[in-house]
């Protein structure tokens, strides 16, 4: 190639890999699969390490910088960076607007007033600086005069552009945004830190404020961090839009990521609505927020608004109730779950904290109350986000108490005293009773009626337990035996409730090989697991009599399943249990096996399918993969072919990248389905 000829390439290259990038990350629409963009990126590599001379630092090649630095330098902000006043409460708010439109004198009381909102991220606060298009410097808020320059680290951040886009941007323009670590990017990374024995990570803000502050920018390329910008410092050489929101767009135009939930409401019912909308939606963002942010939309009247101290007039943060609080650990005791894996809880002195009051949270395990060095008597951190179980999440060890004891594994069942075992490996202790135990009994049953098992109406938690500490049900074929008049004569049960129960355990007779499958509670046959043994093996007799190599040959199926699969079935109780529920009426349409792949152009391949789609169900997902000849598993392998992924994946993914499995989002996968 002439020399000519290869700078052009090399440009046009960088062109087309920022283009991708912008597209894959800031608009979230990738053009091209991930292959494409790789052998691009390769290609450009290649054509760098050839010739070095043509590398410039802002290459999309250059994310990386060579050598970690000693130090951090200072860096002073031009122009201030301030922080945001805080409400607490809607009167709180209803204060800070009301300010607003006094000091802007409305007529109207400000009810149309426009607000731009958007979710305050949980996270680290940044200026990144464009100067002439190209990333020049990158700094943290610090004391909000002077930062820390944290260049060779926001360069190895992928939504960070180090190129604007287009032309027509400022010769000097300085963003501020959030640089977060998604929720989970940060289960990942401390699923792993925790199995290599690391230290992990405490929240996302502290994993994304720790990973900026790495000397050596190798390690922050290797934590999932991400951006949102919103808002601008020093800008020269352009005007920007009128409004904020406009700002905001423009800057997306530029290439720059901004927060895909932010709006624009009116008036202070606008700001209300909008708060109650992303409180309600707060669990199944990919990100964690503690709050919104509302700012006056009209540049104009921001800068009549002005600023009060450290912080500006037409802008709040409107929080949400404190998802982490300290409280004292009055104790420790173990729950016994369905397969009698003993999780230690925390009884604590109430608090109140993620808008309830919490009196009870999950150490986990013996290895994480290890870890933590949790001790009774000593002040804790409780963390409750969203709806999930509280956890407590570190301890305060320079309040430790004299007399703090340590939390001890019993030795025998607190529920029906057999011997507890904790196997080779393993982080989780056992009770070894079984179904003996009342504790498994009754979470065997739940799971047995549970809605995507035999899915029987009306038998909750609290019925269970009932009948079985009254020893009327053992497993789950007394469900069957069950009738009206003794159901009816139960404590908080009607006639009717009754009838109802009767007739939900009468329709929930009839069912699928599959549902029934999973309603056993084999340990480590989820949904997909038992879909797969259903479909390969086609009725339960060959199940029953299948070698542990015969279960391995199922796609879904390795060592440990096949022989968790296999002592199930060769305990004699079980047996029994599941002949009595045959002879109770439970029934099944039989299929013929499918030992090998079904036809159709998706036949051999394996999907594994995790996050919530937008425009499918789950279900809907699977029934269209099979009807291609593909098969659906649980678990993600080296041998698995695509991972879907939509809204809220999970460790899936991030296993599926570290393994190298294709992995499609929702609009690939649906290009996939339409070409084959
Ligand atoms: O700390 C902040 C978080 C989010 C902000 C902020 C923000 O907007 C969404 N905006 C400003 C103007 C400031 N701090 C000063």
């Amino acid at each position: 190639m002439a020399a000519s000829d290869v700078v052009e390439k090399v440009e046009s290259l960088r062109e087309q890999i920022r283009h991708h990038n912008y597209r894959y990350h800031v608009l979230d629409a990738p053009e091209i699969p991930d292959v494409e963009y790789d052998r691009l990126v390769r290609e450009l590599q290649a054509l760098e390490a050839k010739y070095p001379e043509l590398v410039t630092p802002d290459s999309p090649t250059q994310r990386v910088g060579a050598k970690p630095i000693k130090a951090f330098g200072t860096i002073e902000h031009r122009l201030p960076m301030l922080s945001l006043d805080n409400a607490f409460s809607e009167e709180e708010l209803r204060d800070f607007h009301r300010r607003v439109v006094d000091r802007l004198e409305l007529e109207d009381g400000g009810e149309q007033l426009p607000y731009a909102a958007e979710p305050k991220l949980d996270g680290a606060a940044v200026s990144l600086l464009y100067v002439n298009g190209a990333l020049q410097q990158g700094a943290t808020r610090g004391d909000g005069t002077r930062g820390e320059d944290i260049t060779h680290n926001v360069r190895t951040i992928d939504a960070v552009p180090l190129r604007l886009i287009g032309s027509d941007y400022p010769e000097t323009l300085e963003v501020r945004g959030e640089v977060f670590m998604p929720k989970a990017g940060f289960e990942a990374y401390n699923k792993r830190a925790r199995e290599t024995g690391e230290k992990t990570f405490v929240n996302p803000r502290n994993a994304a404020a720790g990973s900026l502050r790495q000397l050596d920018p190798q390690l922050t390329a290797e934590r999932p961090l991400d951006i949102y910008v919103y808002s601008v410092g020093v800008v020269d050489g352009r005007e920007l839009p009128d409004s904020h929101s406009e700002v905001l767009d423009q800057l997306q135009e530029w290439g720059l990521k901004t927060c895909p939930e932010r709006g624009v409401v009116n008036g202070i019912d606008g700001c209300l609505a909008y708060y109650e909308d992303v409180a309600a939606r707060r669990a199944s963002l990919s990100y964690e927020i503690d709050g919104v942010v509302y700012k006056v939309n009209s540049r104009a009247e921001q800068r009549e608004l002005g600023f009060v101290s450290r912080a500006p007039r037409w802008a709040i943060a409107h929080k949400f109730p404190a998802q982490e609080e300290l409280t004292v650990l009055k104790g420790v005791e173990f729950q016994v779950g369905r397969t009698g894996a003993l999780t230690p809880v925390a009884r604590l002195a109430p608090v109140f904290v993620g808008g309830v009051t919490v009196s009870n949270a999950t150490l986990h395990n013996m290895d994480e109350v290890n870890r933590k060095d949790v001790r009774i008597g000593d002040t804790v951190i409780v963390r409750r986000a969203g709806d999930v179980i509280p956890e407590v999440v570190s301890v305060i060890k320079d309040r430790r108490p004299k007399g703090a004891r340590k939390v001890k594994l019993p030795a025998k069942c607190p529920v029906c005293g057999s011997a507890v075992v904790r196997e080779e490996g393993e982080a989780v202790a056992r009770c070894t009773g079984g179904l003996y135990c009342s504790a498994q009994r009754v979470e065997a049953l739940k799971h047995f009626v549970s809605r995507r098992a035999m899915d029987i109406d009306g038998l909750g938690a609290k019925l269970i337990e009932q009948l079985v500490s009254i020893e009327r049900i053992k497993t789950p074929a007394g469900i069957f035996a069950l009738e009206k008049d003794e159901l009816a004569s139960l404590e908080r049960m009607g006639e009717k409730s009754a009838q109802n129960l009767i007739d939900a355990i009468e329709k929930s007779k009839d069912t699928t090989l599959a549902r029934f499958l999973y309603s056993l509670g084999i340990r480590e046959v989820g949904e997909a697991t038992a879909a797969s043994l259903a479909a390969h093996f086609g009725g339960l007799d060959s199940i029953m009599s299948a070698s542990e190599e015969d279960l391995l040959s199922v796609a879904d199926v390795g060592p440990v399943v096949a022989s968790r699969i296999r002592a199930f079935l060769d305990e004699s109780h079980n047996r029994e249990v599941i002949s009595r529920l045959q002879d109770a009426g439970v029934q099944w349409q039989e299929s013929e096996p499918r030992s090998a792949p079904k036809d159709g152009p998706l036949a051999g391949k394996t999907f594994v399918l995790t996050g919530t789609l937008a425009a499918m169900t789950r279900d809907e997902a699977k029934d269209r993969i099979q009807a291609l000849g593909g098969k659906v598993i649980g678990s993600v392998s080296k041998k698995t072919d695509y991972v879907i992924f939509g809204e809220k994946a999970g460790s899936k993914l991030s296993k599926a990248q570290q393994l190298g499995v294709e992995t499609l989002d929702e609009t690939q996968f649906e290009a996939l389905l339409e070409h084959t």
